[in-house]
C-alpha cells in the first residue's frame, strides 16, 4: 500500500488523472462528492469542486453552484446536502425530515443543517479563472457572479442573523457535520453531552460498507449522538431560531467564522465591482469584522492558537487542532501574534513534524496525545485544508508560504488516488479514493 501510494507522478498525468475522476463523478447534473461514499452534492465540497472544474469547463463550474444555489432555503440557508436520486448514503432525506421544515424549496430534497460559507471565495476564483479564458466563457462567468452575489449575500445574512447566538462574535454550529470537521476532538466535550432523550429510530450505516477499514470512519458512539440531533432538530421543524434555543450542541466555532469573515470580505469586494447596493456593502464590512473579531478573541494566551466555543457548557474548547490556526485565515492578528502563530504553523508541532509526508497541516498535531494518524478528523492530512490555508496565505500577502502549500500539497497527491485524507508518515490515502475536493484542489494547484 505504502509504495503504490508514494509513486509519483508527472504533473501532467496528475492533472489529466484529476481531471477524469471530475468527469467520473460527474453524474450530468451533480458532481458527487465521492463516487460511492458521497454519492450527493456537498455545500462545501460543491464550492472546491467547481474551483477545479473550472479549469476544465467554465460553464460546468457555473451550473454546478447554480444547482447548489437553487437548493437555497427561502430563508437564506444553504444546506449542507442536496441529494441526488441515489440512496446508497445514510442519512437520507427521509431521515431528516426536512419537507417538514417551513423554509426548504419545494423541487429538491436536502439536509437540514449548513457547513463552512466558502461559496463566495469560489465564485470569486471562477470568476477570474473565467475571465482568463476570456471569450464567451468571461461572458457567462460574469452573468453568474451578477445572478450569484444576491443569493451569497442572503447566506451571510441567514449566518449572522441565526448564528451569533452570544457577545463572542463567533458562528455557532448546532451539529458537528456542520463545521465540515465530523469528528475532530473539537467537538469531544461538546458531544459527551448529547445524550439521546428517547429511542433513536433505528438506522443502518452505509459509510462503513464503503472503505476499506471501518477504523478510518467515526464510531458508532459518534452517530447515535449525530443521529441524534437530527432528531432534536426534525421536532423543531428546523425553524432556525428554536435549533439554536433547543439543540444539545451549540459551539462557536472558529474555522467556520474565520471562513465566514474572510468570505464577507471577498464578498463585498465582489460586490463593490459590480455595483451592488452602498448598504449591502457596509453590512458586509461589519459582518467581517465581528467575526473576525471574535476569531482573534478566542485566542489561548498560553498558546496563541483560537479556540472553539462552548456555548451550552460556556467554556472555552482547547483540543490542539488545525482550526486554531483560524486567524491566519481572516488576519488581521497584531503582526507579533501573527508571526508566532505562522512559526507555530510551519515549526515541529505542525507542518514541520518530523518525519511527516509532506508539510501539509495534520488535522490534529502529531505531538499530541490525541493524535490518530488513520482516523477522519483526528490525524490525518486533508489536501483541501492545505489548500484553503495557501489561498489565505496568497490573500494576505505571504507568497512563500503560499507556495509551499502548493508544494507540498502536490506531494501528499502525486500518487494520483485523490484520497479523501492521508495518513501523514506513509502518505497512504485513506477514507475514499476518488475524492472530487481532493481532484478539484489539485488541478487548481496545477493550472
Ligand atoms: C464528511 O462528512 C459527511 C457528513 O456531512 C459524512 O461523513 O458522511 C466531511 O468530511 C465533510 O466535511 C465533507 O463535506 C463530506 C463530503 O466530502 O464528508
Amino acid at each position: 500500500e505504502t509504495e503504490v501510494s508514494r509513486r509519483c507522478l508527472p504533473a501532467s498525468t496528475l492533472a489529466a488523472r484529476a481531471a477524469y475522476v471530475l468527469r467520473g463523478n460527474d453524474t450530468g447534473t451533480v458532481i458527487t462528492a465521492a463516487p460511492k461514499l458521497y454519492p450527493h452534492m456537498w455545500s462545501w465540497d460543491a464550492a472546491f469542486i467547481a474551483i477545479g472544474v473550472a479549469h476544465l469547463d467554465v460553464r460546468r463550474a457555473v451550473s454546478e453552484l447554480d444547482t447548489l444555489l437553487a437548493a437555497q432555503w427561502h430563508n437564506g440557508m444553504l444546506p449542507h446536502i442536496v441529494y441526488t436520486e441515489d440512496t446508497d448514503y445514510f442519512p437520507g432525506p427521509d431521515r431528516w425530515g426536512t419537507h417538514l421544515a417551513e423554509h426548504m424549496p419545494e423541487h429538491v430534497r436536502t439536509s437540514g443543517i449548513c457547513q463552512p460559507p466558502v461559496h463566495a471565495i469560489s465564485v470569486r476564483r471562477i470568476l477570474d479563472i473565467g475571465r482568463r479564458a476570456g471569450g464567451s466563457d468571461r461572458a457567462a462567468v460574469e452573468e453568474f457572479a451578477r445572478r450569484a452575489w444576491p443569493s451569497l449575500y442572503a447566506w451571510h445574512r441567514w449566518l449572522m442573523r441565526f448564528r451569533t447566538p452570544d457577545e463572542t462574535g463567533l458562528l455557532a454550529v448546532v451539529h458537528g457535520w456542520e463545521s465540515g470537521m465530523d469528528n475532530s476532538p473539537r467537538w469531544d466535550e461538546p458531544y459527551a453531552a448529547v445524550r439521546p432523550a428517547a429511542e433513536l429510530p433505528p438506522y443502518a450505516r452505509l459509510d462503513l460498507g464503503m472503505v476499506r477499514d471501518t477504523a478510518e470512519r467515526p464510531t458508532d458512539t459518534e452517530y447515535d449522538r449525530y443521529l441524534w440531533l437530527i432528531e432534536e432538530m426534525r421536532g423543531v421543524r428546523y425553524a432556525p431560531d428554536e435549533v439554536v434555543r433547543e439543540s444539545s450542541f451549540l459551539v462557536g466555532d472558529v474555522f467556520l467564522s474565520a471562513i465566514f469573515a474572510v468570505s464577507c470580505q471577498v464578498l463585498e469586494e465582489l460586490g463593490t465591482e459590480l455595483g451592488r447596493p452602498e448598504r449591502e456593502l457596509r453590512e458586509l464590512a461589519g459582518w467581517a469584522a465581528a467575526a473576525r473579531a471574535g476569531v482573534l478573541a478566542s485566542v489561548d494566551p498560553a498558546t496563541g492558537m483560537a479556540r472553539d466555543r462552548d456555548i451550552r457548557a460556556n467554556a472555552w474548547l482547547s483540543a490542539r487542532t488545525v482550526a486554531g490556526f483560524a486567524p491566519l485565515l481572516c488576519g488581521g492578528a497584531p503582526a507579533d501574534r501573527e508571526q508566532a502563530l505562522l512559526d507555530e504553523f510551519t515549526g515541529p508541532g505542525w507542518c514541520g513534524y518530523p518525519g511527516l509526508i509532506a508539510g501539509i497541516p495534520p488535522s490534529v498535531s502529531p505531538a499530541d496525545p490525541g493524535f490518530l494518524p488513520r482516523q477522519y478528523w483526528r490525524g490525518p492530512q486533508w489536501p483541501v485544508i492545505g489548500w484553503m490555508f495557501g489561498w489565505a496565505f496568497a490573500r494576505h500577502g505571504y507568497s512563500e508560504l503560499a507556495e509551499t502549500m502548493r508544494a507540498e500539497g502536490l506531494r501528499l497527491t502525486a500518487a494520483g488516488e485523490f484520497g479523501e485524507y492521508y495518513e501523514p508518515f506513509t502518505g497512504a490515502a485513506l477514507g475514499s479514493t476518488g475524492q472530487s475536493w481532493t481532484a478539484a484542489v489539485v488541478l487548481d494547484w496545477l493550472c
